[in-house]
């Protein structure tokens, strides 16, 4: 059996703001150290330990890494950095304030951005994108990768390229891998592996910073997944297929 290992990154300053966040560069708050801090523990506390690690180019991914893997002593793994694992680019909506959004547009609208599979929200002015184009960062991957928005599904394409050549190859030979990385990014990789429709994906949502285990099959497959939460107690049996954030008080915790 093999294990998997993904991290939505701690809580960033836009998330605490209640802003859209995208392929905004915005770093973690301090509740966001904390999490990635917790992750590490409770990783280490269940005997997790990985040999390479997978993030995105944004630096809420990178530093949750750099503190988990610092609280279990592997800060020496190897560690590749992808813009496709980066977050759903949310095109104008990036640095808007999330209820600010709803009363101009309503909800309805607001949550088919958000949540619906296809629908992208819109795009980004010529000049944001011309900034996004020149960032050192995007250099050398083409300026026609660079998008304007994204849905949920051009998210999931461009994440699962990377999936498929990078992962998949760390997985086949046995490696533990961690990928820490957004709440988009993980929801379309999870939507891949349990084959979720895409009618299907509107409340499949991943919380900040709590470790997400996937035991997979010689084959891929996965066989069953769970979270482990620092306040959690052993849950046989009865561990949720996803956290549905609305509802916490439904769901189990492995901890
Ligand atoms: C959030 C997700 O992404 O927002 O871009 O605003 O995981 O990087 O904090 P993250 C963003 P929602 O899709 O939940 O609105």
């Amino acid at each position: 059996m093999k294990k998997l290992v993904f991290i939505r990154h701690g809580q960033s300053l836009y998330n605490l703001e209640n802003r859209f966040t995208g392929w905004v560069d915005i770093d973690l708050t301090d509740d966001g150290y904390k999490g990635a801090r917790e992750a590490g523990e409770i990783l280490a506390k269940h005997g997790f330990t990985f040999d390479v690690a997978h993030t995105s180019v944004l630096k809420r991914a990178i530093r949750t890494l750099w503190i988990l893997l610092h609280e279990m002593d592997l800060m020496w793994i190897p560690t590749q950095k992808s813009w496709r694992l980066n977050e759903r680019h949310y095109g104008a909506l990036q640095g808007m304030n999330k209820d600010e959004i709803i009363s101009q547009y309503g909800e309805e609208q607001v949550n088919e951005w958000r949540r619906s599979a296809s629908v992208r929200p819109p795009a980004i002015s010529q000049e944001k994108h011309a900034c996004d184009q020149s960032d050192r960062k995007y250099r050398g991957i083409g300026p026609e990768n660079i998008p304007l928005t994204e849905s949920l599904l051009d998210t999931e394409k461009r994440a699962l390229v990377y999936w498929q050549q990078q992962i998949v190859p760390d997985l086949i030979e046995n490696k533990h891998v961690i990928v820490s990385a957004h709440g988009n990014t993980l929801r379309a990789l999870v939507k891949y592996l349990d084959h979720i429709p895409d009618d299907g994906v509107a409340s499949l949502n991943i919380p900040n910073s709590i470790p997400l285990v996937y035991e997979l099959d010689h084959d891929l497959k996965p066989i069953r997944h769970y979270y482990l939460h620092p306040d959690g107690e052993v849950a046989d049996g009865t561990i949720p297929r996803y956290m549905d954030l609305d509802h916490p008080e439904n769901c189990d915790w492995i901890g």
